[in-house]
């Protein structure tokens, strides 16, 4: 589908990965993007040379806060924000009163992209799965036809206008990527589980997942959406609102149709047949956590209608991704694991329940509004040390007190986090950096947060 804005004024909001990607799209296709960036610490330059080479020229920038544009003045015809900027706020309030489009980068990028789209999002794991279903898609139809787009870090208005009918593009998308869509319509969808996260931003679980269950807009009955029947959220969408046909897969309950854990195997049910696919020790990923990834990844791959051997092949190959309890290095006789991607509590539980000793735990960060009671009870004598850095140490200090929970320390700095688990771990004990919190508060993300902490463990002796 293709929207008719040649020629018309599109504010892109926001100059990181998105905004420039919505550029590059809308002046390819003729529009004529304006490009805003609130962050009065960036000089125009500095702005426009993110942009694309042949985007930089005459690309207008505007360099102000958004609930100072006028946008009856600027003659828009549609406001692209980036994932970042937050919707409710005076300014994108004023801009949908004056009856501008919405629309967010997900949605530009799919009205001028063509061929088959997988979408998977998620609270947890949709890093993992979103990478895997693309190895996945690119063993069955090559390079050529294959894009990997979104939240894992390349935008798919970047990569848009490269999709021809017979690409198959697999996108990661975020809660944030959902909240302005219209005409986004993915032929295969997943949602991974929905536990507490950006509730500063989205306020209520409710909006949250609301935001989530986006992802199958537009969806037929004969398309399908893959989900967890473990989580109470995916579960109950999925029997009372989920307009494609749902594929379940658990890691608790034997499903009479659907993939399933039974003990070490996965196993396919379908119209009264069960069929060992393949023994959890036959690949390279450990835990439940990754178990669901890769029974979710082979539904969304058997909906693409790929051969089960060739899905399988790639699953038995297939390596963590980075930040995500990442086995780093021995030093000492202490094992370095880098979970730098576990940005709330519920994915930081997946990181702890995967260590096998006694762990010193690195925790906090960027303070989402997330409560942290059930993380902390989730330590259950492994965790022996747990070193707070950032806005939340206080508030993780308070929590894990109520849960008589006092081995922990709050951390100066990030160097004096990292000092501290250097005295604090013994030969046979883990350290893990797992902060059940974003980076943002001292880390523009959480890979560099990961990537400094693998610099720390490399400069070991
Ligand atoms: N900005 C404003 N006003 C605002 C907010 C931001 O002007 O109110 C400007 C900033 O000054 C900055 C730019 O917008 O220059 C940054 O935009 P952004 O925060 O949307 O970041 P992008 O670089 O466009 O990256 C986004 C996603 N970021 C977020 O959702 C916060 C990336 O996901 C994604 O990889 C990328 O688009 C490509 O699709 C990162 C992320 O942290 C990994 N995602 C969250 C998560 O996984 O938890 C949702």
């Amino acid at each position: 589908m293709q929207s008719d804005i040649k020629g018309k004024r599109v504010l892109v909001i926001g100059s990181g990965l998105s905004g420039v990607g919505a550029v590059h799209l809308l002046r390819q296709v003729g529009a004529v993007p304006v490009l805003l960036d609130e962050n009065d610490k960036l000089t125009e330059g500095e702005i426009r040379a993110r942009l694309e080479e042949e985007d930089r020229g005459d690309t207008q920038i505007l360099q102000m806060k958004l609930a100072d544009i006028d946008p009856d003045g600027l003659s828009l015809s549609a406001v692209v924000p980036s994932p970042g900027v937050p919707l409710d706020t005076p300014g994108v309030q004023r801009i949908k009163a004056a009856k501008i489009p919405v629309w967010s980068e997900i949605e530009l990028a799919y009205r001028f992209s063509h061929g088959k789209l997988a979408a998977i999002t998620g609270t947890n794991g949709k890093t993992t799965t979103t990478t895997l279903v693309g190895d996945i898609v690119r063993a069955a139809f090559g390079e050529n036809r294959t894009h990997v787009v979104g939240n894992i870090g390349y935008s798919y208005a970047q990569a848009a206008l490269s999709t021809k009918e017979d690409s198959v593009t697999v996108a990661e998308i975020s809660s944030f990527q959902l909240e302005a869509v219209e005409a986004f319509h993915a032929q295969v969808s997943a949602i991974l589980n929905l536990t507490p996260d950006h509730l500063n931003r989205h306020h209520t679980m409710e909006e949250y997942a609301r935001c989530k269950e986006n992802v199958t807009l537009n969806q037929s009955p004969e398309e399908v959406c893959v989900l967890n029947y473990d989580n109470p959220g995916t579960r109950e969408f999925g029997e009372k609102r989920c307009r494609p046909r749902v594929l379940w897969f658990s890691s608790h309950e034997k499903l009479a149709e659907g993939l399933y854990l039974d003990g070490e195997n996965i196993v396919k049910a379908h119209g009264g047949d069960r069929t060992v696919l393949m023994n959890v020790h036959d690949m390279h990923l450990v835990g439940r956590c990754n178990a669901e990834n890769v029974m979710a990844a082979i539904g969304i791959a058997l909906s693409l209608d790929i051969p089960l051997d060739t899905i399988l092949k790639v699953v038995r190959e297939f390596r963590a991704v980075e930040h995500r309890i990442e086995y780093v290095a021995t030093k000492g006789g202490v094992d370095y694991y880098n979970d730098s991607k576990a940005t709330n509590p519920d994915a930081a539980i997946q990181g702890i329940e995967a260590m096998e000793k006694p762990t010193i735990l690195i925790g906090g960060g960027y303070d989402k509004g997330s409560t942290y009671d059930e993380w902390i009870e989730a330590f259950h004598g492994k965790v022996k040390k747990l070193v707070l850095i950032g806005e939340t140490r206080e508030k993780i200090a308070g929590c894990a007190r109520e849960h008589q929970f006092t081995d922990y320390c709050l951390a100066d700095s990030w160097d004096d986090a990292l000092n501290i688990c250097r005295q604090e771990a013994k030969p046979g004990d883990a350290v893990l950096l797992s902060p059940a919190c974003a980076s943002w508060d001292m880390f523009p993300n959480y890979e560099v947060r990961g990537r400094m902490f693998k610099d720390f463990v490399n400069s070991l002796q």
